[in-house]
């Protein structure tokens, strides 16, 4: 899978692809990735990028034609361009699935106030947010998009990994332990030192309930009546 992100400030972008395991699917071959400086589009001498909104209001927004000037320079046919934006749909396991099913992605990194509307409505498919909050670097929103999404692809992470995590089944994970045995004179929970798998697998089952009933009733309450009408089906 391949990721074009257009930004104004790549140093951070450059960094997250070089580091751990994005580092490593990188080298494999499973990911490819590119950083067009917006910047360079600017037509001007001063290389603007920004400026006043019409109608008025606080803070800058990206021109368009430095925008569209970048767009247009990255490879047409098979792009699909998402815009992170905390105005977009949110990002959500189904969201991801359907985004791997792209051979190549564009982001378009904003800042300040956001970007000219008309780029989104020539040039944008989809605008995602990464939650209700706002973040004031498009470039960290992108980044969280493209980690979330690169984990899905074969070989980055093993499948069982995957599997296992949160939201796959919409319940939180079970809690994890490793070496020692006791920590600060707490012990790991014996069950998961008795090798009986199949108690461990129901224990780990029910951990996961109870800590997503108490920090997630929204989640609990969808999974309860998927499992109530999963055994009504029966
Ligand atoms: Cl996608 N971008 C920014 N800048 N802030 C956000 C966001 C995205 N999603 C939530 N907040």
């Amino acid at each position: 899978m391949k990721f074009t992100l257009l930004t104004l400030f790549p140093e951070p972008i450059e960094a997250y692809f070089a580091s751990s395991i994005m580092a490593r699917a990188v080298q494999k071959g499973l990911v490819d990735y590119r950083c067009v400086n917006i910047r360079d589009f600017a037509a001007d001498a001063h290389r603007t990028c920004d400026d006043a909104p019409y109608g008025g209001g606080a803070g800058m927004v990206l021109k368009a034609e430095p925008l569209a000037a970048a767009l247009d320079s990255v490879a047409a046919d098979s792009r699909h361009t998402v815009y992170p934006t905390p105005s977009g749909s949110p990002l959500s396991t189904a969201l991801i699935e359907r985004l791997c099913g792209h051979n190549e992605l564009v982001l378009i990194c904003g800042r300040y106030e956001g970007i000219d509307q008309r780029i989104i409505d020539l040039y944008v498919d989809d605008e995602v947010s990464i939650g209700d909050y706002v973040l004031s670097s498009g470039e960290l929103a992108a980044l969280v998009i493209v980690d979330a999404l690169y984990r899905h692809l074969d070989g980055v992470i093993t499948r069982e990994s995957l599997e296992e995590e949160s939201f796959q089944d919409g319940l939180l994970e079970y809690p994890h332990y490793t070496r020692p045995e006791v920590f600060r004179c707490r012990e790991v929970p014996p069950i998961l030192l008795s090798g009986h798998h199949e108690r461990i697998r129901e224990w780990r089952m029910q951990q996961r309930i109870e800590k997503t009933r108490r920090v997630r009733p929204d989640l609990y309450e969808a999974w309860q009546s998927r499992t109530a009408g999963d055994e009504h089906k029966e």
